[in-house]
């Protein structure tokens, strides 16, 4: 075990990364994958056969978006339509197509962890949809969105979609979700995307591909730890690893260490000690049944406006209301 001493940190990067690796078990934030690098991978991830979300998502607001977009544009008021976790929009770009076709009056704001990404996003929305306004804004979903301006008489309609809830742990979550709430009006929405419950095996699958993408994106923590932090990491002595509780609907990432190594961490004055087999544990991507959303919901203080799920029901979007 290390010892803990008093360390000035420039960044909170510097300081999570720290606190993760000197407690025990070992633990990194999955907010910290995306980089450019990582926010690639992902898009990689989201092209594979076996990462079933985004195909079910865009089903679901392929199928719905004509239903979906007139509940956002009542009484043909005009309303700011807020993304947290953006990402490259893709399945956003439905709806905004959809809602730029049909003229209404709405202004796009995309926020996002990684600069990168919403620079790509809204050069692609200027370029697709020249009509639409869009006002982006970088960092973590909670700081901006208190930072966020809407006009007192516009309505709020807030997007978390690719069921990014998911990294949370359910008191997380109620802490977030309720956080937003406060945020809203009654007129306000909040749009989600749920992965549901399903067979455990297309779970694991969608987290532990062949290829070895996900593995990737999983040591791209590493490599960018390497990179910012001047570290050492051997990605090869590391193996990414994926369980799935069917009974909590819990997947887990771990990058599990396979020999005894010492990793320098020169921008930290840190050394880090692995045993054989030690793990770092790195994401949690949670699965929902409906009993586990009206949980959230209801000690968010939110209710449940609609629901809409894909032909296979492995996901669901939901339309919640406070
Ligand atoms: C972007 C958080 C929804 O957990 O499914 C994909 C990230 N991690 N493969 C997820 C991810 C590994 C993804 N979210």
């Amino acid at each position: 075990m290390q010892e803990k001493t008093t360390v000035l940190f420039k960044t909170t990067f510097e300081e999570d990364i720290y606190n993760g690796l000197t407690d025990y078990p070992k633990h990194l934030s999955s907010k910290y994958f995306y980089d450019t690098k990582g926010d690639k991978l992902f898009q990689e991830i989201m092209a594979m056969p076996e990462y079933y979300l985004t195909d079910s998502e865009y089903d679901i607001l392929s199928k719905y978006k004509e239903q979906i977009s007139s509940l956002f544009q009542r009484d043909s008021q005009s309303f700011n339509l807020i993304e947290l976790g953006a990402g490259d929009g893709k399945k956003t770009k439905i709806l905004l197509e959809h809602l730029s076709n049909s003229n209404v009056d709405f202004v796009y704001q995309p926020i996002d962890i990684s600069q990168n990404a919403l620079d790509q996003l809204g050069s692609s929305i200027n370029e697709e949809f020249p009509k639409i306004k869009v006002n982006k804004r970088q960092g973590t979903y909670f700081n901006a969105l208190k930072n966020i301006e809407v006009p007192s008489n516009s309505r709020k309609i807030i997007l978390f979609l690719g069921s990014n809830i998911g990294n949370m742990e359910h008191s997380d979550a109620i802490e977030f979700l309720s956080s937003i709430t406060q945020y809203m009006n009654p007129d306000d929405l909040l749009f989600v995307g749920f992965d549901l419950k399903k067979n455990p095996q297309t779970i694991l699958d969608a987290y532990n591909d062949q290829t070895g993408i996900t593995a990737a994106f999983n040591k791209n923590i590493l490599t960018r730890i390497n990179t910012s932090l001047h570290a050492n990491f051997n990605l090869e002595a590391f193996k990414h690893w994926e369980t799935y509780n069917p009974e909590t609907g819990t997947a887990k990432s771990y990058l599990v260490s396979t020999i005894d190594q010492e990793v320098l961490i020169e921008k930290l004055e840190l050394k880090i000690n692995f045993n054989a087999w030690e793990t770092i544990h790195t994401e949690i991507s949670q699965k929902y049944d409906e009993h586990t959303v009206q949980m959230l919901a209801k000690n968010a203080g939110l209710t449940i406006e609609t629901e809409f799920s894909d032909q296979k029901n492995y996901y669901k979007n939901y339309i919640f209301k406070k």
